[in-house]
């Protein structure tokens, strides 16, 4: 197969670096010589314009910029070619440094202590073990199941939910719709690391936060959502937080990004709000991974980690 010219088209930061790296092997252009360009085999996009990519009458495929592919299957032009999602350890170290970052600041009770050193308070709150602690998570996939492991390693309790049953050593499974009662009875913090679907938008809302463990060592469930910002209802979590539902929340992202300035949660006491900054999706990690993909699938290979189209992750 002949070696293809790439479209990167992006949207919401500058792709200097991205061009530049797949330069280095590749023919890039960001915007295609008219509707039907016979040039562009590859689309290496992140919230690319609606229908740029409907007509090309040579893509072989997408690549995502990032793990989460939700901003592909906005594109209601979007044309039968497999899409390649990000999977790269460099990723997920940085998601497995989040989740680890904040359930740990949460069991630890970094906001007492910020607030105890803000009036210069010198007084040691009780200490408790990991182990008295159940951390659940909800999408148990590539990046659900390295936290896992290093949440494991630290000694909490770790419960799993995805949507086939996925048995991991260690991990207290869950799956399906029956099983999302259960994995939350059973949960003390929550840690969100659902792709964004039909089926999971707004899932994360008042009805199931009421479902969390609340009696246990924390005083309250706690919610970590770096998953995506419309599995989620902003207004809910506030709620929640006002009544005593969840005792703290770290966000990382939002139904609305940029999160706007209006928004009740950026001055929340109990929430700690990062901008969707997890796990960053870094060129020079990640451009290699897409040549060789592209180079190999050109050598007659199958591309690896393609979505599901069906169940839209
Ligand atoms: P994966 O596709 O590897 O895993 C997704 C998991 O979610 C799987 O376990 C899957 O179940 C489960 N799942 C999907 N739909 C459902 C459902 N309806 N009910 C129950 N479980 C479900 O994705 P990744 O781990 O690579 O990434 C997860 C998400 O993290 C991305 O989609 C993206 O939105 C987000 N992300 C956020 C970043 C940030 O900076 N905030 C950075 C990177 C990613 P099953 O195992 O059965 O397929
Ligand atoms: C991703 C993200 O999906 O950065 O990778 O949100």
């Amino acid at each position: 197969m002949e070696k293809g010219r790439v479209l990167l088209s992006v949207t919401g930061f500058h792709p200097q670096r991205w061009h530049e790296l797949l330069s280095a092997e590749r023919d890039v252009v960001t915007e295609p010589a008219g509707k039907d360009d016979p040039s562009i085999a590859y689309a290496v996009v992140w919230k690319h314009k609606p229908n740029l990519l409907s007509s090309l009458p040579n893509l072989r495929a997408i690549f995502s910029i990032g793990a989460g592919v939700d901003h592909i299957f906005n594109d209601p032009g979007l044309p039968n070619v497999p899409i390649v999602k990000v999977v790269a350890d460099n990723l997920t170290q940085y998601m497995t440094e989040y989740v680890v970052w904040r359930v740990l600041d949460h069991h630890r009770q970094g906001s007492l202590y910020r607030y105890q050193q803000q009036k210069k308070t010198w007084h040691e709150p009780q200490q408790r073990p990991a182990s008295d602690i159940s951390v659940g998570i909800m999408g148990l996939g590539t990046l659900g199941r390295a936290a896992a492991s290093v949440l494991l390693s630290l000694g909490f309790c770790v419960n799993g939910w995805s949507r086939s049953v996925r048995p991991m050593e260690g991990v207290t499974t869950y799956a399906g719709d029956s099983g999302l009662i259960p994995f939350l009875n059973a949960t003390d913090i929550l840690v969100v690391l659902l792709p964004l679907t039909p089926t999971t938008q707004g899932i994360v809302n008042y009805g199931l936060l009421k479902e969390l463990r609340r009696r246990n060592g924390l005083g309250g469930a706690v919610l970590i959502n770096a998953g995506r910002g419309r599995l989620q209802k902003d207004d809910d979590i506030a709620r929640a937080l006002d009544e005593g539902i969840l005792k703290e929340a770290s966000l990382d992202v939002f139904e609305v990004e940029p999160l706007p300035k209006t928004s009740p949660l950026w001055s929340h006491p109990k929430v700690y709000v990062t901008p969707h900054a997890a796990a960053t999706s870094d060129p020079n990690h990640l451009v290699p991974i897409m040549l060789a993909q592209m180079s190999a699938f050109e050598r007659g290979e199958p591309l690896r980690n393609t979505v599901d189209r069906a169940a839209g992750y």
